[in-house]
């Protein structure tokens, strides 16, 4: 493919975002956010740390803030950003992540997600965790994520 044409299909695919793999359709709506598709991937063993996927749309006009999110196969969950240095990615952890008013957040591989600290189940594919999500404005929200095989999704590890 020429070089011009290469650039052109990747901004396509960044402007999209990445789309979630299929068998994580849901929708939750709570207040002003819209949240679509939560998902993850199959972990190998209990102790390994799990991921966390899915959009948050703001239909509001306030801004919002994800502050974090409570697992119960999970002893810790955080938010993390990935930045890369060069080739290198490199996970870092924040206190939380803003959803402007009209704005939406996404967790993707490659990019921001909630990682699953010393977890207590391995995770198959097809099934599903529940996880409380954590907003400023919006207090508590209970989502369900669907497992999805290791390899699901836009090739980054986590
Ligand atoms: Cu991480």
């Amino acid at each position: 493919m020429p070089r011009m044409a290469l650039a052109a299909t990747l901004l396509t695919l960044l402007a999209a975002g990445p789309a979630p793999p299929e068998g994580s359709e849901a929708r939750i709506e709570a207040g002003k956010l819209v949240i679509l598709h939560p998902w993850s991937r199959a972990t190998a063993a209990a102790g390994a740390p799990a991921v966390g996927y899915l959009s948050i749309t703001n239909t509001g006009a306030a801004p919002e803030r994800l502050l974090g999110a409570d697992c119960a196969i999970a002893g810790m969950t955080m938010l993390h950003t990935t930045t890369r240095d060069g080739a290198v990615a490199r996970m870092r952890a924040v206190d939380s992540l803003p959803i402007p008013p009209g704005g939406t957040l996404t967790l993707a591989p490659g990019g921001s997600h909630l990682m699953l600290m010393d977890t207590t189940q391995a995770l198959a594919p097809g099934g599903r965790f529940a996880c409380t999500l954590r907003f400023a404005t919006q207090g508590p929200v209970a989502v369900e994520f669907a497992v999805q095989p290791a390899g699901a999704g836009p090739k980054a590890p986590m």
